[in-house]
C-alpha cells in the first residue's frame, strides 16, 4: 500500500479538480507536508480520514493502491442494464442504498462506470441509440424507487435544479436530485433542457437556498450568456448556485458560482455551506473496498 500521495493523485481518486484539493489543503481541512525539493505530500491515513470525514466518493480506488473496488459487481450492473433488466438494476441499487452507500457513491461509482461503458460500446450506431435510450429509463425508474426510500421532512431546505437548455441529459440533474434528498434537502428537479429563466422563477417561487445547473451536452453561447445573467441574479438573492457536468467548463463562472465535477463534490459543497440537515450516508465505496 502507499504511504504518502500528491495532491493530483488525491484530486483524481476522488474525482475533483486539483485545484479545489489545494484550496482544501490551503484551508487546513487536509493536512500536507512538503518534500525536500517543496512539493506536497499527503499521507495515505490523513488522505482517508479526509475522505471519511467529507464524506468524498472514491471513484479510482487503484489511485490509492486500494483494491478497484466491487468490480464485479459494477460488471454485473454493466450486464442487466444492456440486457434491459430493470427489475434488476433497481434491485441492486436499493441493495446497495439500504447496506449504507451512499446515493452519491452509487452515481459517482457504479452507475456512472456502466454508463460510460454503454456509451462506447456501438458509438452511437443505430443498436447502441436503442440501448442508450432503455438503460436511460431503467435508471431513472431506479433512482425514483430510491427516492421513494427516503423521507420528506416538512419544512427542509429546498434546491432547484435542471440541465441547461438545449441539453437533453436526463440522469445527470436526477442524480443530483436524489443526492440532495438523502442529505435532507427538497429538491425540485426541472429536468433536462431547462432555462435559466425557469430555474431563476422555480427558486423564487420556492424561496429556495440553493440552485444546481448540469452541463452535459456541448452548450450553445445563447444559453451559456442567459445562465450567467440568471446567476448573478441569484447570487444578488443570496441563493448558492452549484454547476457542474461534463461540460461545466464551458461557462465563464461569474465569481461567487460554485464548480463541481461529481455528486460527491456537490455533497461535500452542500456541507462546506451548512444547507444540509442530514450528514450523508457514512459508508463509502472506500469502506466498501476495504
Ligand atoms: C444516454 C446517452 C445519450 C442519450 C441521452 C438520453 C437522455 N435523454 O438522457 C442520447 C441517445 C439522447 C444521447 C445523444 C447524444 N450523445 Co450521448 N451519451 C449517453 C451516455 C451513454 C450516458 C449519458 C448519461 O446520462 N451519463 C450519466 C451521467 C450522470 O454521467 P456524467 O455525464 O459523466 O455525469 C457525472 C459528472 O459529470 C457529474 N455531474 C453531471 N451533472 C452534474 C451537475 C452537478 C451540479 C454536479 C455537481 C455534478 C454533475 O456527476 C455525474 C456522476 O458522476 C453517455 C456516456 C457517458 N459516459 O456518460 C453518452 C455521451 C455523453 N454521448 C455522447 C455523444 C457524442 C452524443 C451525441 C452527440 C451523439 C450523436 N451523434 O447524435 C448526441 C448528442 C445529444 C445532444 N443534443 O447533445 C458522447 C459525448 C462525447 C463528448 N465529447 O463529450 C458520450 C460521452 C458517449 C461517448 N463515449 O462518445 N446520448
Amino acid at each position: 500500500m502507499l504511504r504518502a500521495i500528491t495532491p493530483r493523485q488525491l484530486a483524481d481518486a476522488i474525482g475533483v479538480s486539483e485545484s479545489s484539493l489545494k484550496r482544501w489543503a490551503d484551508a487546513g481541512r487536509i493536512q500536507v507536508s512538503r518534500t525536500e525539493g517543496g512539493h506536497r505530500r499527503i499521507t495515505l491515513t490523513e488522505a482517508v480520514r479526509f475522505i471519511r470525514d467529507s464524506r468524498a466518493v472514491v471513484v479510482r480506488p487503484e489511485l490509492l493502491g486500494l483494491p478497484a473496488s466491487s468490480e464485479e459487481q459494477d460488471s454485473t450492473l454493466s450486464k442487466m442494464l444492456l440486457g434491459g433488466d430493470g427489475r434488476g438494476v433497481t434491485g441492486y441499487l436499493l441493495a446497495r442504498f439500504l447496506s449504507g452507500t451512499s446515493v452519491a457513491a452509487l452515481c459517482d461509482g457504479p452507475l456512472r462506470a456502466a454508463l460510460t461503458h454503454i456509451g462506447t460500446l456501438w458509438r452511437h450506431q443505430e443498436e447502441g441509440v436503442m440501448v442508450e435510450h432503455r438503460a436511460t429509463t431503467i435508471i431513472i425508474e431506479a433512482l425514483a424507487s430510491l427516492r421513494a426510500l427516503i423521507e420528506d421532512r416538512p419544512g427542509a431546505p429546498v434546491a432547484v435544479g435542471g440541465g441547461l437548455a438545449g441539453d437533453p441529459y436526463v440522469i445527470p440533474s436526477m442524480m443530483c436530485a436524489t443526492a440532495l434528498s438523502e442529505l435532507g434537502l427538497r429538491p425540485v428537479n426541472l429536468g433536462a433542457d431547462t432555462p435559466a429563466t425557469s430555474l431563476l422563477q422555480a427558486a423564487r417561487d420556492e424561496r429556495a437556498q440553493l440552485v444546481w445547473v448540469s452541463v452535459t451536452a456541448a452548450p450553445a453561447e445563447a444559453a451559456l450568456a442567459e445562465l450567467a445573467r440568471v446567476c448573478r441574479e441569484l447570487l444578488e438573492l443570496g441563493v448558492a448556485v452549484v454547476v457542474g457536468g461534463r461540460q461545466r467548463d464551458a461557462l465563464t463562472m461569474p465569481v461567487g458560482i460554485h464548480s463541481a465535477g461529481t455528486i460527491g463534490e456537490l455533497v461535500a459543497v452542500i456541507e462546506e455551506l451548512r444547507i444540509a440537515p442530514r450528514r450523508a450516508a457514512a459508508r463509502s465505496l472506500l469502506a466498501d473496498a476495504s
